[in-house]
């Protein structure tokens, strides 16, 4: 077990998480949009990576790439029971701060802190950084978690087309990785022993229960799917109104739809926040219209096939198609009731809080003890500029996970 001390690594400030993220405040600004845009092996997510791998080894910490681009910084050889923690770099287009970036800093800070205070773990202990955890670039959420655990086939992944119509083996390739090797790593996941996510809240619980730190409790049951809508392009001066054929008239129905279906249905979270249309010229009627839902909750299917029903009968009446088709799906999580409850206990018994978002150790529950962590939201907006934690927060949800690492990496 590398017993590195701060001492050891020189020139290593002490940093707070909250000193971390205010390094990263300019990496991958987005200024079209606001907030940032940082999508896997874009330029923004590597300077991020870079950021990261420079932070870990002046930690002492042995920082290597998984087969399928996924980051891992170890403290002591990686070997079997390995306490790991850590979320992703990537964000939504638009995104706030701390979706991702937070788990990540909060992870090094802890480092930071069981350093300080004499801890000497006895199980290997990573930080790891997952790839593209939004699916902003190629559609399929998690997509470095699924690709670790198996839970996407490989070949499925390197077919994935960015909007640019970049395959994702392609810009993997670029990104330093050998598409042939990328797939399930099933003896990297079997040395996790435990997994623990710290995250912005996405949501008011904290703020109603006035504390800066909750556990995870579940997290909902969530899917994308992509319905493309094909008319008659033409010519938006000479076509008659009564001579059209216009997929954008059915997407935007189905859009209208997906609210009125959502709302009828409890626990339902549906949402069109992509719409494509094809060639998107401001005096073209277009061919075709890609319309990306994304639906959520405990009776999702119905909602789909509703959703899939009234887009159907909107393109027949404009002499449309449509095809739907799926792009991902994540069942519900319930996390593992034992490590939420000593994690909870740890903390000096802070709630338990659901989450309507998706995350890695969602992905990685299905293969060893995972629990979250979550850090009031003060505005509690995410995905957007306005996402936000108080320094004070901040700080608290990095110290609470050293408490938590420091508990479970004990012999
Ligand atoms: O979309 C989600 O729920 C997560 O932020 N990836
Ligand atoms: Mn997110
Ligand atoms: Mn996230
Ligand atoms: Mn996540």
């Amino acid at each position: 077990m590398a017993d590195v001390t701060m001492a050891d690594v020189t020139g290593t400030p002490e940093t707070s998480a909250s000193g971390l993220l205010a390094d990263l405040a300019d990496v991958g600004r987005d200024r079209s949009r606001g907030g940032y845009s940082r999508h896997v092996f874009d330029t923004a997510e590597i300077d991020l990576r870079e950021w990261f791998a420079d932070q870990a080894r002046r930690r002492g910490l042995d920082v290597e790439h998984d087969r399928n681009g996924n980051l891992w910084a170890w403290w002591g050889a990686p070997g079997p029971d390995a306490v790991v923690t850590g979320s992703h770099l990537d964000s939504v287009p638009g995104g706030g701060a701390f979706d991702g970036p937070l788990g990540v800093v909060s992870a090094l800070s802890a480092v930071d802190i069981l350093r300080e205070r004499g801890a000497a773990p006895a199980k290997p202990l990573a930080v790891v950084v997952f790839g593209e955890e939004e699916g902003g670039r190629f559609g399929v959420p998690c997509l470095g978690s699924r690709l670790l655990t198996g839970s996407l086939p490989a070949e499925k992944a390197l077919r994935l087309r960015d909007p640019e119509g970049i395959t994702f083996a392609d810009a993997a390739r670029r990104g330093g990785l050998d598409p042939e090797r990328i797939g399930a790593d099933p003896e990297l996941v079997g040395r996790i022993g435990r997994f623990v996510e710290l995250h912005v809240e996405q949501g008011r619980g904290l703020i109603d229960l006035g504390g800066p730190v909750a556990v995870g409790s579940t997290v909902i049951a969530h899917g994308r799917w992509r319905l493309t809508f094909a008319g008659q392009g033409n010519h938006a001066g000479a076509t008659p109104m009564d001579d059209r054929r216009d997929p954008m008239l059915p997407a935007a129905e189905t859009v209208a739809a997906v609210r009125r279906i959502a709302s009828s249905v409890p626990g339902t979270r549906a949402t069109v926040g992509r719409i494509t249309p094809n060639p998107g010229g401001t005096n073209v009627i277009a061919s075709t219209v890609d319309v990306w839902l994304d639906a959520r909750g405990p009776d999702t299917a119905s909602v789909v096939a509703d959703v899939e029903a009234a887009a159907r009968a909107a393109a027949e009446a404009e002499g449309c198609t449509v095809d739907l088709r799926e792009e991902s799906w994540s069942d519900e999580v319930v996390f593992d009731a034992a490590l939420r409850d000593a994690v909870s206990a740890e903390l000096g018994g802070v709630p338990a809080l659901p989450t309507g978002a998706g995350h890695d150790a969602a992905v990685l529950a299905a293969h060893a003890p995972a629990a979250m962590l979550y850090v009031r939201n003060p505005t509690g907006v995410s995905h957007a500029p306005e996402e936000y934690a108080e320094d004070s927060d901040v700080d608290a949800g990095a110290e609470a996970l050293a408490t938590v690492l420091a508990r479970l990496s004990e012999g």
